[in-house]
């Protein structure tokens, strides 16, 4: 009995969370806006990456930036650096984002101006990819430190994303991590998986990625406003 109604409640708070995400997406189809949201554990460098993506890309594309956190500014001001907007989401708590976080801050970004809008959310990597936002797709990064066994142990991400970026590839000759047996692990989970092998501080592999998210942009216009 105590069973059924704990079930009932997570499966309310998903339905409501969908319903939003729903929602979400019909605004974002209306604007044709490509929207990711970024996944990962803390530290990985999704802030670096959105910095590194947003500079070489900023020529071309109109970007804008929700950036997920349990407390402080601190992501939303390294990204106001490369002049693209941005607004951030304050969990107080909370380890991931909700649909209804972002239907909120929405308010406080002109999404008809933009192109691609990345939503970095809360570092952690279990709970975001069981929220839906609304987004096209999610990506997530695993960084190298982190350990080729993190597909074995966290497998629902690897599932829920259409990206993988294997990023901090520069500290390779530190650590023991196995890239072929992330790759393999990964795909075994999700063989529709495209994977990324990068480093945010030398910049390699970042090109590759540059490029395919480009053709994601375009798609998404081609695509016009169906959902
Ligand atoms: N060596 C190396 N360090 C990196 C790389 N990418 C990011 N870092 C460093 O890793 C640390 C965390 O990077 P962030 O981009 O802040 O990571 P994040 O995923 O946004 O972190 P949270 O928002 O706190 O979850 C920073 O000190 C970065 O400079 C990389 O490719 N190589
Ligand atoms: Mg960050």
């Amino acid at each position: 009995m105590g069973n059924s109604v704990k079930i009932s409640v997570v499966k309310n708070i998903l339905e409501a969370n969908q319903r939003i995400a729903e929602e979400n997406r019909r605004r974002f189809a209306e604007k044709q806006l490509l929207v990711i949201n970024l996944m990962s554990s803390p530290g990985a460098g999704k802030t670096s990456l959105l910095e590194r993506t947003i500079r070489s890309l900023k020529d071309e594309w109109r970007i804008g930036v929700v950036e997920g956190d349990i407390q402080s500014t601190y992501d939303a001001e390294r990204i106001s650096q490369t002049g693209a907007p941005v607004v951030q989401i304050n969990t107080g708590g909370a380890c991931h984002l909700d649909s209804n976080m972002i239907q909120e801050a929405l308010r406080n970004l002109e999404i008809e101006r933009l192109d691609l809008l990345f939503i970095e959310n809360v570092g952690n990597l279990v709970c975001p990819a069981e929220f839906n936002l609304g987004e096209d797709f999610k990506a997530m990064i695993l960084s190298v430190a982190e350990g080729d066994d993190k597909p074995l142990k966290y497998p629902l991400m690897f599932h829920e994303s259409t990206v993988l970026l294997i990023n901090k590839i520069d500290l390779l000759p530190f650590c023991d991590c196995n890239l072929d047996l992330i790759e393999e692990r990964a795909l075994k989970i999700n063989p529709r998986l495209n994977i990324f092998r990068v480093s945010c501080r030398t910049g390699e592999g970042l090109d590759r990625w540059g490029d395919w998210l480009k053709q994601q942009i375009r798609q998404r216009k081609k695509k016009g406003s169906e959902s």
